[in-house]
């Protein structure tokens, strides 16, 4: 019989144990292969499960989605243009705010996002409490504590993978909202966009929040096209606008909104040790 296959993102910052909880995942399922022009490995495996087949694509670790190193332009190009079915964000839990800067932008992408807490004994050791559930209202997708050198919490990713994919279970998306001035911009972006034939199907709302940014690939993408002129008088406008209100351009807000948001989750739903507290200060 054929299996339903399930195709699946690993997308996590370096050293979060991404391809641990790979190798654990797909056992001896596995093959190498590159990405598509450049020389980055590209891991891929499977694993059956429930009546489906689950791929794995390892992507490459990366700290964020801009357009500045190879491994984040593989990565976001991955997601903008093969539409995995899920994407697994695999956290770091110990380093759990500098490893939200990526989820923050996963949730830009506007993926099927799932994230695989991992080190999740680590975080036990060290005394670290997370509310598991807090975090998931917050951002907006189901968190799944796991130890990929355990080998814990494995079956239970596997199972949200399977009903995520099947509808059984779903959770309110938040779009991370950013402040009302770059959240009309990006509106306005968006729509023109969306007039622009040759970019049908795309991440509209992505799309303009990387113009907004000053984003080098988006714009080498967009710049050539008719609906360009009234975009430039857009990005112009925004940034006269928050210049105004806030001495600073969209994108260093954009990048402000991004961290108020990890801000009020680590504060939220995170309590350090007493000795990790001392050791920050
Ligand atoms: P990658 O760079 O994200 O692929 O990370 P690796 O899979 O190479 O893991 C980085 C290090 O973390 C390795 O030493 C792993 O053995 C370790 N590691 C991975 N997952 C876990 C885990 O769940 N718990 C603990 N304690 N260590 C882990
Ligand atoms: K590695």
């Amino acid at each position: 019989t054929q299996l339903t296959e399930i195709t699946v993102a690993l997308a996590g910052n370096p050293n979060c144990g991404k391809s641990s909880l790979f190798n654990a995942l797909t056992g001896s399922h596995q093959k190498v292969g590159n990405f598509s022009g450049v020389t980055i490995e590209k891991y891929e495996g499977y694993v059956d499960f429930k009546g489906y087949r689950i791929r794995f694509v390892d992507l490459p670790g990366t700290y964020s989605l801009t357009a500045y190193s190879p491994e984040e332009l593989v990565t976001r190009h991955y997601l903008a243009m093969e539409h995995p079915d899920i994407v697994v964000n695999v956290i770091e839990g110990p380093n759990l705010e500098r490893n939200l800067l990526l989820t923050t932008q996963l949730m830009e992408m506007e993926v099927e996002l799932l994230v695989a807490l991992n080190m999740y004994d680590e975080v036990e050791a060290q005394g670290m409490e997370i509310d598991v559930k807090q975090l998931q209202q917050l951002l907006g997708c189901h968190i799944i504590p796991t130890s990929a050198k355990a080998r814990q919490g494995l079956d239970r990713l596997l199972d949200h993978i399977v009903r995520v994919y099947s509808g059984e279970i779903q959770i309110r998306k938040n779009k991370l909202a950013f402040r009302p001035e770059i959240e009309d911009a990006v509106k306005a972006v968006q729509a023109e966009i969306r007039h622009e034939p040759a970019l049908d199907g795309r991440k509209y709302r992505w799309m303009a929040l990387k113009l907004l940014e000053n984003d080098r690939e988006i714009y080498r993408e967009v710049h050539q096209s008719p609906v360009w002129l009234k975009i430039e008088r857009i990005l112009q406008q925004a940034m006269e606008t928050t210049g105004k209100l806030y001495q600073a351009d969209p994108e260093i807000l954009i990048t402000e909104d991004r961290h108020a948001l990890i801000r009020g989750a680590m504060e939220e739903c995170v309590r350090m040790p007493e000795a990790r507290k001392r050791s920050l200060t």
